[in-house]
Order: C-alpha cells, then sequence, then structure tokens
C-alpha cells in the first residue's frame, strides 16, 4: 500500500501547471440554451481577473488560454501586461474558424481558395497574437468536414489542409508550437477532416518538430482507450498539449474528473511513466512540455467554483498517479503477476490524497480548501454588483 503522505510526490504536485480557458468564464453552454449567469465578464480582461481567482486560490493555475476572436482587444501586448500584474501569463492562443458565414463548407479545406485564403489569414494573425502575449502555443481545431457522402472530395481536402498546416507552421517563431486538436464528429456528422488522433499525428509527423497532437478528452468514440494515445504519441514525442474535459456521451465539456475520475487517473499514469510531468524522476530536463489544459463549459454551475473544482480534480489523479509504485509494478508486469500489478495501480487510485494535496497548496501560498476559500472571498457578490451593466461575453462575443 502506498504511504498516505509520501513527500517524495510534493516536488511534481508543486511543479504542475493547468491552464484554464478563457471561455469556461463565459457565458456558454450547449446548441439548445445558453443559460446566463450573473457577475459573468464582459471583456477578456474581466475573465482574466476571473482566471486570477481560481490561480489565487489553487496556486496551480497560471495560465489562461485565449479563442480569438472571441477574446479580441486592440492591444495584446497590455493584455498580456494585465495578466503579469495578477499574477498570470497568457496561453495557447485557440484559432476560431468555425463560426463565420464564409466557413459553411469548411476553413481550410473548403472548396473555394478565397474562403481558405481568409482561414489561413487568421491563422497568421493567431501568430502575431502570440508574437504579442508571449504565448507558446497555437491550438488548432477545425470544424471542416461534410455531412453528406458525395459531398466533397476527401483526399483534396486532406491536401487542401496539408497545405494550410504547412503554411502557418513556416510562419511560426522558433520557441512557438503548434498542437493539431481531433474531434471525431460535430459540426461534421459524415466525415470530418481531422476526425482521430491518427490523422493529426500524419498531419504532425509531416510538418516537423514544431507540430504536437492536442488530445481532447471529449473527443472520442465511446469506450475509446485514451490513455493508450496519449502513450503512444508520447512514445513518440507528438503528445503537445490536453483540452481536459468530462464526457458521458459526446462532446459534453463538463468539468474535468468528473464523469470518469479513474479514467482521468489512468491517463496521467501514462503522462508520468512517459517523463511528462515535471519534477518526476521520469522526466527529463527539456521533456515533452506538455499543456494541461481545460476546456469546458459551466452552462449550469457557477463559472469560477466549477474551474477550481476541475483544477482540483485533475490534481488529484495525478496525485494519484504519482503514488503508483512503478518498482512493484514493474516487478508484478515481469512475473506476469495479472492481479498483482493491478493491484499497485488500484492501491494508488484508492488513496485519499486530499490531505497531501491541501498541504501542497498550503506551501505554495494558497489555501487548503480552495472552494471553501474562493466561497468566503467575496468575489462572487462583488462581480454580480459590479458587472451589473452592460453585455456579458459569451460564444461569439
Ligand atoms: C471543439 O469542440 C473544441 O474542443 C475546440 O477546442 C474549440 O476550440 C473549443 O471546443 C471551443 O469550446
Ligand atoms: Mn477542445
Amino acid at each position: 500500500m502506498p504511504e498516505p503522505n509520501p513527500a517524495r510526490l510534493i516536488p511534481a504536485l508543486r511543479a504542475q501547471r493547468i491552464e484554464t480557458p478563457s471561455w469556461a468564464y463565459g457565458n456558454s453552454g450547449t446548441r439548445f440554451k445558453v443559460f446566463a449567469q450573473p457577475g459573468v465578464p464582459r471583456t477578456v480582461h474581466e475573465k482574466l481577473d476571473d482566471a486570477a481567482q481560481v490561480h489565487r486560490h489553487t496556486g496551480v493555475a497560471p495560465l489562461v488560454a485565449l479563442h480569438i476572436p472571441w477574446d479580441r482587444t486592440d492591444d495584446f501586448g497590455a493584455l498580456a501586461d494585465h495578466a503579469r500584474e495578477r499574477g498570470l501569463r497568457l496561453g495557447a492562443v485557440n484559432a476560431n474558424v468555425f463560426q463565420e458565414e464564409e466557413y459553411r463548407l469548411g476553413s481550410v479545406t473548403n472548396p473555394d481558395p478565397a474562403v481558405r485564403r481568409k482561414a489561413l489569414d487568421h491563422l497568421r494573425e493567431c501568430v502575431d497574437i502570440m508574437d504579442a502575449t508571449g504565448s507558446r502555443d497555437l491550438k488548432l481545431w477545425f470544424s471542416d468536414g461534410l455531412n453528406y457522402p458525395g459531398q466533397d472530395d476527401l483526399r483534396a481536402r486532406q491536401e487542401r489542409l496539408a497545405e494550410a498546416l504547412w503554411t502557418v507552421c513556416e510562419r511560426l517563431g522558433p520557441d512557438q508550437r503548434l498542437v493539431l486538436e481531433y474531434k471525431l464528429f460535430e459540426p461534421a456528422f459524415y466525415a470530418t477532416d481531422v476526425p482521430d488522433w491518427g490523422t493529426s499525428y500524419a498531419h504532425c509527423l509531416k510538418l516537423g518538430p514544431k507540430a504536437r497532437v492536442c488530445v481532447d478528452t471529449g473527443h472520442h468514440a465511446p469506450g475509446t482507450n485514451i490513455e493508450f494515445i496519449v502513450a503512444f504519441l508520447l512514445g513518440e514525442g507528438k503528445l503537445g498539449a490536453f483540452d481536459l474535459n468530462s464526457r458521458f456521451y459526446a462532446d459534453d465539456d463538463l468539468m474535468a474528473g468528473a464523469a470518469d475520475p479513474f479514467q482521468l487517473f489512468r491517463i496521467m499514469y501514462e503522462v508520468r511513466a512517459g517523463g511528462g510531468l515535471p519534477g518526476t524522476p521520469e522526466s527529463a530536463e527539456g521533456g515533452p512540455a506538455i499543456a494541461f489544459m481545460l476546456d469546458q463549459c459551466h452552462n449550469i454551475e457557477p463559472k469560477i467554483p466549477a474551474v477550481i473544482r476541475s483544477v482540483m480534480n485533475v490534481q488529484e489523479a495525478t496525485a494519484k498517479a504519482l503514488l503508483v509504485d512503478r518498482q512493484a509494478l514493474r516487478e508484478a508486469q515481469e512475473s506476469g503477476d495479472v492481479l498483482g500489478a493491478h493491484a499497485v495501480l488500484m492501491d494508488a487510485y484508492d488513496t485519499d490524497v486530499r490531505p497531501l494535496l491541501a498541504d501542497v497548496r498550503e506551501e505554495l501560498g494558497a489555501d487548503r480548501d480552495p472552494v471553501a476559500a474562493y466561497a468566503a472571498s467575496g468575489w462572487a457578490e462583488r462581480i454580480v454588483r459590479d458587472r451589473a451593466e452592460g453585455r456579458p461575453a459569451g460564444w461569439g462575443a
């Protein structure tokens, strides 16, 4: 059985960084209804103010991902300053080529060269924004695909995609990266142009070292073994980022670790085993540098506490993954002890890591109980009061 509070876990838990998405703080939801909440940010600056509360109470969430054009502002350098003044940094820039009229038949894979050009201009503009914000990663997700067989040529679309990716990759600076996200379906229902990790991996392989795969945990067919994908991509040096969230059915965008904390543990264990967790003996200097981002929508639950809860869920899965006795596991595996090996994993998973994480937070100058600390802080009441006027930010704003 693992020790209850092993000090050896602390460096990795202290070193962990979880990136929160700007859009989690705004109004968002399903295609049926977005339930507006009082106190929601009206500007990207106010989204950062909310993100700063998550970091203040957890101590491990200093990065915030942007989505363009939702987070467009006149001066991205000034936005980076706004972040810095609150102890934050700007994280991945998410390109959005899925909401404008022209993109009805796709963006970079559209049969019309003028639409492809417009989409590519946007991707390049996102790199300009990264230059101003100091962001490392350009995150690309394409809604491109087909609703009907025969609607367009599947292979021609792959060629158009490859050309766009190549052009944008060329535009990246030496310390910048492109992470290519895949999704099985939605909004395209017959064929999506980047439907799975294999397609993303094949494109990233051709693009070279600046391109890596982004695994959104909600973007697979039910029953898919995501930790296998993670283990494989890490082994090939091609895992760049996670979009963490929970799903019960499709791309549900619920809080990470809410639907299946055991799956999140299994994923984090493979990340650890593959050297993807800084501060562990498995991770080397200049290792895989994986971005652990959340990609969530909080439609019915209060947003800031939901992000705090998600961060804590990722921390718990990570702590349990770190608890796995690798030596005992290897011995059981090598001797063919099926049940013994399984028991090593389950012993770690079944350990209550909450007291250990409370200690880590205290060491980081955060709160032992971030949810309670946030509730006591008065921030929720303050934003409802201060943000009564104006238009709340949301999808498309
Ligand atoms: C697509 O479903 C996605 O996962 C992409 O990451 C988008 O950028 C994001 O959701 C928008 O919420
Ligand atoms: Mn995503």
